[in-house]
């Protein structure tokens, strides 16, 4: 089993409050920053850009875990200032060439992950395993925080595992992402997650970020081992 993780998921972070809370993150050794890249094409939603990391990256050192949801990731991984330590995520869904788009990546040096709608097999990833560092599984449609998540995904994740370690690929991590709650992240780590995106539900649940909200995600998740 690898070491547990937190990502926050920075879309649900107070704007007017971002210096304190990333000083709250890095007292509580927070590991990622993640952060979600929505292009109002493939979701509903447009969120955060390239200068918005740029200037995360000026006011912490935590690495950050960028999620593509975007058409045509492959077009725009050059747009970001990422590199060695950095998490990035593309949709299996939106890369039409993905074998390519992940081969790319790796040349920029980065910790490198397919993203999966919550109805999209694992399967499907079979013939990539070998160019990924992670599956991120979304564990509601991707597009908006404060969603319920899908719970045939808890399966999902168990099915994910099976596969890594049948594959002799159970070194790989495996994110999981929408509504992690204290209780879905027990169960959620039961069944084989590391990385833990920290949203409303999990981590934000006054609207701020406290030690105690950190605390208590990372003893559900351990309460699952
Ligand atoms: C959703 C996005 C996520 C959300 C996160 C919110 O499309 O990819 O990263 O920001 O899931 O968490 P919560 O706890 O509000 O569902
Ligand atoms: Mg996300």
């Amino acid at each position: 089993m690898n070491k547990a993780k937190i990502s926050p998921s920075m879309m649900c972070a107070d704007i007017g409050a971002l210096s304190e809370t990333l000083r709250i993150f890095e007292k509580n050794h927070i590991e990622y920053l993640h952060i979600d890249i929505m292009d109002g094409s493939f979701v509903p939603n447009i969120t955060m850009g390239t200068d918005y990391c740029r200037q995360l990256r000026r006011l912490t050192d935590i690495p950050l875990d960028i999620h593509l949801m975007v058409e045509n990731p492959q077009e725009k991984l050059g747009w970001f200032d990422i590199g060695p330590g950095d998490i990035v995520s593309v949709h299996y869904e939106a890369a039409c060439h993905l074998q390519r788009t992940l081969a790319c990546l790796k040349e920029q040096g980065v910790t490198v992950f397919a993203a999966l709608n919550p109805a999209t097999s694992v399967e499907l990833l079979r013939y990539v395993l070998d160019d990924l560092d992670g599956v991120l599984l979304m564990t509601v449609n991707p597009g908006f925080a404060g969603q319920k998540a899908i719970p045939a995904t808890i399966e999902k994740i168990r099915d994910t595992r099976l596969m890594l370690e049948k594959t002799g690929h159970q070194d790989m991590w495996i994110e999981v992402d929408g509504n992690v709650s204290l209780e879905n992240a027990v169960k959620m780590r039961r069944a084989g997650a590391d990385i833990f995106v920290g949203g409303t539900a999990g981590l934000f649940r006054d609207g701020q970020v406290t030690d105690q909200s950190v605390r208590e995600l990372r003893e559900a998740i351990q309460r699952g081992e």
